[in-house]
């Protein structure tokens, strides 16, 4: 389906998919977990989700002849370090908003991990006090504009490189990959676990899979906390990510799964049961996962099993994003491990 886009590639290829057997029995034993590491799928910077987007995106970025990246995150946003990790690679100049999307206080929030690798990698990240919202912000078109009164040409990447016209090609291509590597392994995945909040990883994913109609197996497991704004984005990428690839028929209501129930207590901030599935991740298969993301997944996935509503027998499929340099900022939360 992606033949007639240009890539530029950012990551190692495709991800490997792993069965996950100590978490599988750690879970009961009636579904068999794996997971695909797109946490590991590049050299830049810690990798991640986004990169597979900015795939797609970076030749439009070369072609526009502009000179510097503009993006917008929260203060340890993993798509404002995957921009300036991007910006490094092709050398041009970044600019990146972190807007103060979470209530969590660390004292070393806006220190370490995501933003201190970001500025680590030359990009030019303004902290703004705003409050957590994925559409497109003031904030950002101040940047951009920022950029030209200095005389630069900016390309503007909005929060999780979502809402850009190809923002959903890269996980369309996760989709095909899955194909590929069920065929190589004799697997079948009854379900797709993903996180969302900005919506272009999971709305990618399910135009990859409505090709064989299994779109309503991705459950979205939501992080944003705002899940009306969340599904809408989903739909608008979905609609627009088809037409793009020419699925050639329309997505429905019903193929978009979101489930709502483990963004609590806020974006950002995890639950006991959000710690909980955190560390049943890291000490049975010494996978690490965040506790804005991939934890809430990880928390989803884990309550979904336990609570019977994958059938028996069922090959789940953890869709792994990365997002595990976060965690420092939570060095209190997690000081006891
Ligand atoms: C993010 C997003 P989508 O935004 O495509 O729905 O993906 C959710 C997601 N896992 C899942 C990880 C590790 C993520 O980083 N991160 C955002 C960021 O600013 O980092 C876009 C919100």
């Amino acid at each position: 389906m992606l033949e007639q886009f240009d890539r530029y590639p950012l990551t190692f290829g495709p991800t490997p998919i792993e069965h996950l057997p100590r978490l599988t029995a750690a879970l009961g034993g009636d579904v068999e977990i794996y997971a695909k590491r797109d946490d590991c799928n590049s050299g830049l910077a810690m990798g991640g989700n986004k990169l597979r987007k900015l795939e797609y995106i970076v030749p439009d970025v070369l072609a526009s002849g502009a000179d510097t990246l503009v993006s917008i995150g929260g203060v340890q946003s993993n798509h404002t370090r995957m921009v300036a990790a991007t910006a490094a690679k092709l050398g041009l100049k970044c600019v990146v908003v972190q807007e103060s999307w979470v209530p969590h206080e660390d004292a070393v929030y806006d220190r370490v991990g995501n933003i201190l690798m970001t500025r680590l990698m030359g990009a030019d990240s303004r902290i703004v006090p705003d409050g957590f919202d994925i559409g497109i912000r003031q904030s950002w078109e101040e940047a951009m504009q920022s950029v030209r009164d200095a005389g630069g040409k900016p390309y503007g990447i909005p929060a999780g490189a979502s809402v850009h016209k190809y923002g959903g090609l890269g996980y369309v291509g996760f989709a095909e990959e899955v194909r590929a590597q069920e065929a190589a392994m004799g697997v079948r995945f009854d379900y797709i676990i993903v996180c969302v909040v900005t919506g272009s990883t999971q709305g990618g994913m399910i135009v990859g899979f409505a090709a064989d109609d299994r779109a309503d197996r991705v459950i979205g497991i939501d992080g944003s906390g705002t899940l009306e704004q969340t599904r809408a984005q989903v739909r608008q990428i979905v609609d627009n990510t088809a037409e793009l690839v020419g699925l050639g028929r329309a997505v429905r209501e019903d193929e978009i799964v979101i489930n709502p129930d483990y963004a609590y207590p806020a974006y950002g901030v995890p639950s006991a049961e959000t710690n909980e599935a955190i560390r049943l991740a890291a000490r049975t298969e010494a996978m690490i996962t965040d506790p804005v993301y991939e934890g809430k997944s990880m928390q989803g996935m884990v309550d979904l099993v336990k609570n019977g509503f994958f059938p028996r027998g069922s090959n789940i499929l953890y869709a792994h994003l990365g997002g595990a340099p976060a965690l420092n900022g939570y060095a209190y939360t997690y000081r006891n491990g």
